[in-house]
């Protein structure tokens, strides 16, 4: 899709604006909200990827102002956003950077996704960086924080962060605790499931004050929230540390549970010290009834394309991104099926040949 009929399309309009619920989605709600400038609602749906009849009703009722439907950061399957358009009887504009082959093609959808067919360079590290470039207009340390709400501490060898960083005069290594605390006090409300919260920053933030990140340190409730997220963080670290199994070659997993929404963190850090590794947790977020896997590797050389393609042959809903240094792969089960799903992903891993012959 053409950026400029993007562009042209949100500049006269007024959208109703629905988010991914982490950094990267709230600091893209902000960006554009504060491009397009006037007459903005946000919405956040609740720690799922579907659109279902009670989501559709909530939206209905928000959209009465609204000309547009702008959708970010969030995957949503093409199906859902051409339900959104046609159900609830508006334009959808979906801007994106997660890696997909599901590409939407329908007359009242526009999609646009620079990351599309992936991104090994990482020159699309977040979804709010692709705003700031379509669009020209953007606070540069809350960019930074999403891509470091993304990247985490790979981000200080992304070339897109650094550049946000210098911009303000801030050095991208000795400064990163500041885009990452920033991130960090977003990601508390999103481990601790709390989505009202997370509705409720993106206006906060840009009617709020001229310095985004200085307000969101500084907000006790999110401050709060991050210690109790942090907390039950290493406590699943460790507890997943004590239980991995190897399954394949180079290949370790478990499964755990616990009440935050934490597997994307746990696996992060678990991954991260066994970089030669492919780390595979299977888990039960109890506070939202969600379970999830996910698959992580530092490994450049690990194909885990492919085995997303196996993944969703099989039935399941993967996703992923595939960036140099960062090769995630998530599948989100319902809770019941969480075991099946499980025990289905470690016979394909058995099966499997995971890792790219190189020319050693
Ligand atoms: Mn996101």
């Amino acid at each position: 899709m053409d950026p400029k009929s993007v562009l042209r399309l949100i500049s006269n309009s007024s959208p109703l604006i629905i988010h991914h619920w982490d950094c990267d989605g709230i600091v893209s709600a902000v960006t554009i909200a504060s491009y397009i400038g006037h007459k903005v609602s946000f919405e956040s749906p609740p720690f799922k990827y579907v659109i279902d009849d009670d989501y559709l009703e909530v939206l209905e009722y928000k959209l009465e102002d609204h000309d547009v439907i702008v959708v970010v950061d969030l995957n949503l399957s093409p199906k859902y956003l051409v339900l959104l358009s046609y159900r609830l009887g508006r334009p959808v504009v979906s801007i994106d950077h997660h890696t997909t082959k599901e590409i939407p093609r329908h007359p009242s959808i526009l999609y646009y996704n620079p990351a599309r067919n992936g991104d090994p360079q990482g020159i699309w590290p977040s979804a709010a960086h692709v705003i700031a470039t379509l669009t020209g207009f953007y606070d540069p340390l809350l960019i930074a924080s999403s891509i470091v709400g993304d990247l985490d501490s790979n981000a200080k060898s992304n070339r897109v962060y650094i550049k946000y960083m210098n911009e303000i005069g801030l050095d991208p290594i000795a400064d990163f605790s500041l885009p990452k605390d920033c991130s960090m006090q977003i990601w508390g409300a999103e481990a601790m499931g709390k989505i009202d919260i997370i509705k409720n920053l993106p206006s906060s933030l840009l009617y709020g004050g001229l310095d985004p990140c200085y307000a969101i340190l500084n907000d006790p409730i999110l401050g709060n929230l991050r210690y109790e997220a942090e907390e039950e963080l290493k406590r699943l670290v460790n507890k997943a540390e004590d239980t991995l199994e190897a399954v394949g070659r180079n290949f370790y997993a478990t499964k755990l549970d616990g009440n935050a929404r934490l597997v994307s963190k746990v696996t992060r850090r678990v991954s991260s010290n066994h970089p030669n590794d492919i780390i595979m947790i299977g888990y039960l977020a109890r506070s939202v009834n969600r379970a999830s896997i996910y698959i992580r590797t530092r490994r450049s050389d690990a194909n885990l394309m492919d085995l997303l393609k196996s993944v969703n042959n099989l039935g399941y809903k993967a996703g992923g991104k595939f960036q140099e240094g960062n090769n995630v792969l998530a599948i989100d089960v319902e809770p019941e099926k969480l075991d099946g799903a499980f025990n289905d992903i470690m016979s394909i891993v058995r099966k499997t040949e995971l890792f790219h012959a190189t020319n050693a």
